[in-house]
């Protein structure tokens, strides 16, 4: 780019905005079911009228993710909370939709049979169980056509001496490897890590080094999710997508924004300049490229705000920050950081992190023949109005259901 002029795009620059254009274009967000139940705190959650009442109304207001930002393909789903009794007819209906059914989230976290946890629990019968979980997870899996099975496990204690530290990593390295021996060779498991929550003592997959570890154990087929709420303030996490993309092991993003702890708030909202960092990682390791397996998924619960706009506000924050990163001149920060020039090397980054990317993000979606502002339409198309008046009676969908 012209960094005489910082702030601008010009055709010349050495970043070509075809080039630029076209990245984004091929760029994809996965959006995650739960998003569009009602959700809040646990002091009170609120509902809104045309709330969905179940998993084929949730597809259908993903769709409208998909519809007006271009960028939302898939939608994750969470076992049990998206239960059917026909998988193959639910990814039908997305597929009808414009959408496709990706990862499988399983849940080892709702039941009373997990109090003191789930792959890592001292009793062996609830390992067990845990363990077909994840087992029907994957026949769910391949029903819906997805390769990808999540995994995070709430487990952990609360006072120390209530469990063994050791014992119980053994436990889950025992059941990873049960579960990790079912799968095909085109599917992965992709193992998330928080640090503290639902525990506040020991969290037995707390950090990406844990998860790392087992991944390593595991295989070539397992690898970590990095979810952006799941770290303690001031963590580098931008050095952690670093470390693991440099390993092969980054396999995919839980985007969204904390202020405190696991906020869930929408991607880019609390710390824009963290996501272009972290995208900054991902573009100069070549990693928007989907051949390198990284999956770009939003995790949020909407608590007071529209859900879809809310989600299509993080599509657009993450398109956002990687045109910003696309327009990093790599060249220019090459010679900077080899000839030690600490402020140069910084001005390329800031020069890019501060242009106005919205008219590029504009144009690109009127090439591809859609509304240059997805939040406008959405609001103007009347769903929102349509849904309200037609979902009546029912229990509308939760956080966990
Ligand atoms: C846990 O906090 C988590 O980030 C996991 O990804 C769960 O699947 C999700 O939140 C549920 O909202
Ligand atoms: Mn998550
Ligand atoms: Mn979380």
């Amino acid at each position: 780019m012209d960094r005489s002029t910082p702030g601008t795009l010009r055709k010349d620059a050495v970043v070509t905005i075809e080039a630029v254009k076209r990245a984004l274009l091929a760029q994809t967000v996965e959006v995650p079911s739960w998003a569009y139940g009602n959700s809040g705190t646990r002091f009170k959650v609120f509902t809104t009228p045309g709330t969905p009442r179940d998993p084929w109304e949730k597809i259908a207001d993903a769709a409208q993710v998909n519809a007006f930002t271009g960028a939302a393909p898939r939608v994750s789903l969470h076992v049990p909370w998206d239960e059917v009794e026909d998988y193959d007819a639910l990814a039908t209906h997305a597929r009808d939709l414009g959408v496709r059914i990706g990862t499988i989230n399983s849940n080892v976290f709702q039941d009373d049979d997990y109090r003191l946890g789930s792959l890592a629990n001292p009793d062996p019968a609830v390992r067990a169980k845990a363990v077909a979980h994840h087992l029907d997870c994957l026949e769910v899996m391949r029903a819906v056509g997805s390769t990808d099975l999540k995994i995070w496990l709430a487990d952990g204690t609360n006072y120390p001496g209530q469990d063994s530290i050791r014992a119980r990593q053994d436990r889950i390295a025992d059941g990873l490897a049960e579960i990790y021996a079912a799968l095909r060779p085109d599917e992965r498991i992709l193992l998330e890590y928080k640090f503290f929550e639902p525990f506040f003592y020991t969290t037995d997959v707390p950090d990406w080094g844990t998860s790392l570890v087992h991944c390593l154990a595991l295989g070539d087929q397992a690898q970590v999710v990095l979810d952006t709420g799941h770290h303690a303030p001031g963590t580098n996490i931008e050095f952690i997508v670093a470390q693991l993309l440099r390993l092969g092991r980054l396999g995919a993003f839980d985007f969204n924004s904390r202020f405190y702890a696991d906020d869930d708030l929408i991607v880019g909202a609390a710390d824009p300049f963290q996501l272009f960092r972290i995208m900054h990682e991902i573009v100069g390791a070549g990693a928007l490229d989907p051949a390198l397996g990284v999956n770009f998924m939003l995790d949020q619960c909407h608590n007071i705000e529209e859900k879809i706009p809310g989600q299509i506000r993080s599509i657009t924050n993450v398109q956002e920050a990687t045109a910003k990163a696309l327009l990093v001149d790599a060249d220019a920060l090459d010679v900077a950081q080899r000839s030690g020039d600490v402020l140069g090397a910084n001005d390329v980054l800031m020069d890019a992190y501060n242009t106005d990317v919205r008219p590029l993000l504009a144009q690109v979606r009127q090439e591809q023949g859609l509304d240059p502002h997805p939040l406008r339409a959405f609001a103007a198309s009347g769903y929102a109005d349509r849904v309200a008046a037609e979902r009546v009676g029912g229990t509308q969908a939760g956080w966990g259901a």
